[in-house]
């Protein structure tokens, strides 16, 4: 084992130790985890060690941790804080507002300061939080440190792995400690991890609307048009689409009419799609199984399974994706079914309004867009990874996003690409700097690659304008001084 794979391992035991005597002294714990996939899989982790510890808890899933929140629980007696996906990047109002030593976080965003506040976060090791390890990661290692019979949580922290998409290595594997998790599930027989056609619902939709639903990658021309993708699959692969009636599904397909698919697809991308080489070969990748689960269920593919619980988190539903990650599957599944197809509708709309003339706007070194109250702004993080991901908007420079956000803020989101931030672009230190300069009331945080921020409305225009000159400095930093040197 790596020495910083073992510090990690150090901090994990820490936190579960801290944990197992708060269980022992009977304290009430008050988890409080982020509204994404990986946010929800973290608290579910948790929650299941802590149900199975007969421990007495509360959880709260939110989309920022905001002071508000802190004021609320401040006054609660015996109580540990538990924070999971979030927290580092917070440790200014959790230690303004809550006792230092009741307070557990659990994450994987780079901590904003020291702090005597317990901690298991990879970037403490020396560990790349943004790739090689999710906030549901760090929480499966707790769950394992305390009980072995854990492990069998493996492949919720591979659902959250690829929600915060941290599938970035050789065909779209995870890496890095996520390995480890990886290896954990398949020797305890709860995960598989094969190579395939990376398309969205392969075990549970008709090959057309698998095709239809893929926007990773957006294939220009067959990305949410079902006629187009029907008339490519019967004109171009020209294979069966039903089987005695019933619509077959990417899973049921012949190794051979896989290998159909997959080349007409990429000489299709390559062609009238005119995507890169690189976007058309992300088409085939590993594609994680959970093998426990029935097949033709949306939880069978690790990657289905994420989408399915950030669309509950985005669609005000995070308890039904709770309830899902710790089993629940009759009426739970057939509810969370709905929801995935009403949220995959209304992204549909935003990215129609995305394509219309004057809604994006080109700044020198930056593009933004501003949905107001048209576009959710639990959404809005959604839209901008999608947009700049599937090219629907440019791709040569980092996208920042703004919502009305319902407390009267506006809420910011921001995306780059993996080749801006080989460039020298940061985010989240951007976003930080820019918003700390703006005004004292709002909030920051994130990764290089994704941040976001919550600001006073009006004030966006400044934000801009700021960000402008810092992305421009990031930028020369890297390619202006230093140019020989790469
Ligand atoms: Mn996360």
């Amino acid at each position: 084992m790596s020495e910083k794979l073992s510090r990690l391992y150090e901090q994990c035991k820490k936190v579960s130790e801290k944990i197992l005597e708060a269980c022992e002294k009977d304290l009430f714990f008050r988890i409080i985890s982020h509204l994404d996939a990986d946010g929800i899989a973290a608290a579910s982790i948790t929650s299941s060690f802590l149900l199975k510890r007969k421990a007495r808890f509360h959880l709260r899933i939110v989309q920022q941790l905001r002071e508000e929140n802190l004021r609320e629980i401040k006054d609660s007696k015996d109580s540990v804080f538990i924070f999971t996906d979030l927290g580092s990047g917070q440790i200014g109002i959790i230690e303004k507002n809550l006792p230092p030593d009741s307070v557990i976080i659990i994450d994987h965003h780079p901590p904003e300061k020291e702090t005597t506040i317990i901690q298991a976060n990879p970037h403490l090791a020396g560990i790349d939080g943004a790739t090689e390890i999710s906030g549901s990661g760090v929480a499966y290692l707790i769950a394992k440190s305390i009980d072995e019979s854990n492990m069998k949580y493996a492949p919720l922290a591979v659902v959250g792995a690829l929600g915060d998409r941290q599938d970035k290595g050789e065909q779209h594997r995870l890496f890095g400690v996520n390995t480890e998790i990886v290896k954990d599930g398949i020797n305890q027989g709860v995960l598989e991890e094969t190579t395939g056609v990376r398309l969205f619902g392969r075990e549970t939709r008709p090959i057309a609307m698998a095709l239809e639903y893929t926007t990773d990658p957006f294939i220009p021309g067959l990305s949410g048009n079902h006629g187009a993708c029907l008339k490519f699959l019967t004109e171009k692969v020209k294979i069966p689409l039903k089987d005695n009636g019933n619509w077959r599904t990417i899973s049921d397909l012949t190794q051979e009419e896989k290998t159909k698919l997959v080349s007409e697809l990429i000489q299709y991308m390559l062609g009238p799609a005119e995507m890169t080489p690189e976007e058309a070969q992300s088409i085939v990748g590993v594609i994680y199984i959970l093998p426990k689960e029935e097949k033709q269920t949306p939880l069978r593919d690790a990657r289905e399974y994420s989408a399915l619980l950030n669309a509950c988190g985005r669609m005000r539903k995070p308890g039904l994706g709770v309830a899902i990650c710790l089993g629940d599957r009759s009426k739970a599944l057939e509810e969370v079914e709905s929801i995935t197809s009403d949220y995959r509708e209304k992204l549909a709309g935003y990215m129609g309004w995305l394509t219309k003339p004057g809604n994006v706007i080109q700044e020198e070194h930056l593009q933004y867009f501003h949905g107001g109250n048209l576009i959710d702004d639990r959404i809005i993080g959604t839209i901008a990874s999608i947009a700049i991901s599937s090219g629907i908007i440019p791709q040569d420079k980092p996208v920042f996003a703004f919502a009305e956000s319902s407390d009267g803020m506006v809420k910011v989101s921001a995306r780059a690409t993996d080749y801006q931030v080989q460039q020298g672009i940061d985010l989240g230190s951007a976003l930080r700097a820019a918003v700390k300069e703006l005004s004292p009331e709002g909030t920051a945080g994130g990764h290089n690659i994704a941040a976001g921020a919550h600001i006073a409305a009006g004030t966006e225009t400044k934000l801009l304008q700021l960000l402008n000159k810092i992305i421009e400095k990031q930028l020369s930093g890297k390619n202006g001084p230093n140019k020989g040197k790469h």
